[in-house]
């Protein structure tokens, strides 16, 4: 027996993917942008910090709003995500049912930790959990359970369906879809090293007392080991969407197999050798380091440009399906009126500013102007914020009627908040960098400061009027998920968008379908970019005392 159509089989991952994704959405973007308002109208010099219930100040509430948003929301939504597009890459449910509940409470036991942190103040530390400052026991743990444990178990399940996917279908190459899911598990899974050793080696210890001092420079390079790919953990399955759904989605094909299976797995070796470049400015890395990471950083812009290139080729092909003609006829031709793909097309034109924002902060002497200014907060609202979120908001206008059973409902509402969305993001963007440039710093309770930067007020009014745009998007966002959850049953289920590829037909090259050469190159330039810096650190040890600045 099928109910509401979902073959039987599936029922179990797409309830767990279904609960992913509402905490996701509760608990990680509601929570995270009911902060963006008060941080916003700050830059104006708006303070609405005082007499707040449990927000007890500035930084506590800008903790708030980058653990949830940064963490809670990418890290639940991309479980989520991530388990729909294995299920229906491979074609089978995830091989251990166990495993995916054990996925499930971890990281729900791993959110209850963390938020009780910090919403009692007891973890003022920011997204970056950078030391000295020093939280409470549970921060740690917390986000190390929802944030790593809780992904790498959903990775362990993936692999376990790929090998037993391999034993059943031996010599044919793996789904378009289930592949990229296994490239992004892939490089996370490397990519975590870093925040492991950083968390258990030294962060959970020294909040226990277990550990005397903690050294700033070397639990920092840690993190940024991990810190940059995690900006690729959150873009990837947005691109998964770009590729292999949105094509589909706007009525055509995806242009080249071959060239998105490249781009995707390019992000395997690229993305760690490069986190140094969050560092430009720390004493006690080598300057060749900086170099080194500086120029790898130039060369992870490069799948980012095959990206861009690949899925506009897609639109256009789609496009011109459509009947759109001349040079950019096709781009009008495009179902802007489904929000679901208006979502991602807004969220591809935000990210061309936000990645050539990024190319700025990589380059070296630039980067000296704007390092720690709003410049850098700017990059991540159109990237993160942007790109990711907007993303995600366009699946879930597809992927919620889809493990619920609902017809979307409120689809004009939910065309109104997203193009809210866009303008919100393109307006505080463009403050946000504006006042980063005129020399504002990031991370500061800007009402409070002793001095004013006049330069700086236009872009301060900006930043409000984009932040309190943002705000009442998300009220429409949600507002629509769950009308649509209360919805009546659909009496007919969509197809699940997934894009044919024009060369389909084609073979593939085994290297394109392989993940170990890839992994084996990544440790290698790995250990080539971070050893001289981690090691260079141990030979200086050093030992602060906790400092809780709050
Ligand atoms: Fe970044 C700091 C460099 C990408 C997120 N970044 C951050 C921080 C975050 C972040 C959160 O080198 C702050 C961390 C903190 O708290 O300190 N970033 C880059 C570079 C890229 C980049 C070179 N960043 C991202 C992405 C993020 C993200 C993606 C989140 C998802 N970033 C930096 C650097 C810093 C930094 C320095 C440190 C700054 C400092 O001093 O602290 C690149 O990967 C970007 C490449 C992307 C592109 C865009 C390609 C465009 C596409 C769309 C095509 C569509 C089109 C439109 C054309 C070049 C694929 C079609 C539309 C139609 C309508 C048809
Ligand atoms: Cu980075």
């Amino acid at each position: 027996m099928e109910s509401r159509g979902i073959p039987l089989e599936f029922r179990g991952d797409y309830a767990d993917a279904r609960k992913h994704l509402l905490t996701a959405i509760f608990f990680g973007l509601v929570l995270g942008v009911l902060m963006g308002p008060l941080q916003a109208l700050d830059k104006a010099r708006i303070d609405l910090y005082q007499n707040l219930p449990l927000i007890k100040s500035y930084y506590q509430g800008l903790t708030l709003h980058g653990v949830a948003l940064a963490l809670i929301w990418t890290s639940f939504f991309n479980v989520g995500f991530l388990t729909f597009t294995a299920v229906r890459g491979f074609g089978r449910p995830l091989q251990s049912r166990r495993l995916s509940r054990a996925t499930l409470w971890i990281m729900w036991a791993g959110l209850a930790l963390a938020l009780f942190a910090i919403l009692t103040n007891r973890a003022t530390v920011l997204f970056t959990a950078y030391a000295p400052l020093k939280g409470h026991w549970t921060f740690y743990t917390g986000v190390a359970l929802f944030a790593v444990v809780g992904t790498w178990l959903l990775a362990a399940n993936v692999f376990l369906t790929y090998r037993a996917w391999k034993r059943d279908n031996p010599g044919r190459k793996t789904p378009l879809l289930a592949f990229g899911t296994l490239v992004t598990l892939t490089m996370w899974t490397l990519a975590t090293s870093g925040v492991a050793t950083e968390f258990v080696i030294y962060l959970i210890p020294w909040s226990l007392g277990l550990r005397e001092g903690i050294d700033p420079l070397l639990t920092r390079s840690l993190f940024w080991l991990t810190g940059h790919p995690i900006v690729y953990w959150w873009l990837l399955p947005a691109y998964l969407s770009w590729y292999f759904m949105l094509p589909r989605q706007a009525g055509g094909k995806l242009f080249s197999e071959s060239m998105a299976r490249l781009a995707l797995l390019l992000f395997i070796p690229f993305s760690l050798p490069v986190g140094v470049h969050h560092m430009y400015t720390d004493p006690g890395v080598a300057t060749h380091s900086k170099m080194l990471h500086g120029f790898l950083t130039f060369v992870v812009f490069l799948p980012s440009l095959i990206t861009a290139f690949t899925v506009v080729a897609s639109l256009e092909i789609a496009g011109r399906q459509r009947g759109g003609r001349g040079w950019l006829g096709w781009i009008r031709a495009l179902p802007w009126r489904e929000p679901s793909v208006a979502a991602q097309l807004l969220a591809m034109v935000l990210f061309t500013v936000g990645g050539a924002s990024g190319l700025i902060n990589a380059s070296y002497v630039l980067n000296l102007l704007v390092h720690n200014t709003l410049f850098v907060v700017g990059h991540f609202h159109l990237t993160v914020g942007s790109a990711v979120t907007l993303t995600f908001m366009g699946i879930s206008y597809w992927l919620i009627p889809e493990l619920t059973g609902r017809a979307l409902r409120g689809r004009r509402v939910a065309l109104a908040q997203v193009w809210l969305w866009f303008l919100g993001m393109a307006i505080m963007g463009r403050g946000m960098a504006a006042m980063g440039l005129e020399g504002v710093p990031r991370r500061t309770w800007w009402s409070q400061a002793a001095y004013q930067i006049a330069e700086a007020q236009a872009g301060g009014v900006m930043t409000a009027v984009g932040g309190a745009l943002l705000f009442v998007s998300m009220l429409l966002f949600v507002g629509v998920v769950v009308v649509t959850m209360r919805g009546a049953e659909a009496p007919a289920r969509q197809a699940v968008p997934v894009a044919e590829p024009l060369d389909g037909g084609m073979p593939v090259p085994v290297w394109l379908n392989r993940l170990t050469p890839w992994v084996v190159g990544t440790v290698v330039l790995t250990l080539l970019a971070w050893s001289p810096v981690v090691w260079g650190l141990l030979q200086s040890p050093f030992s602060a005392p906790g400092l809780r600045a709050w």
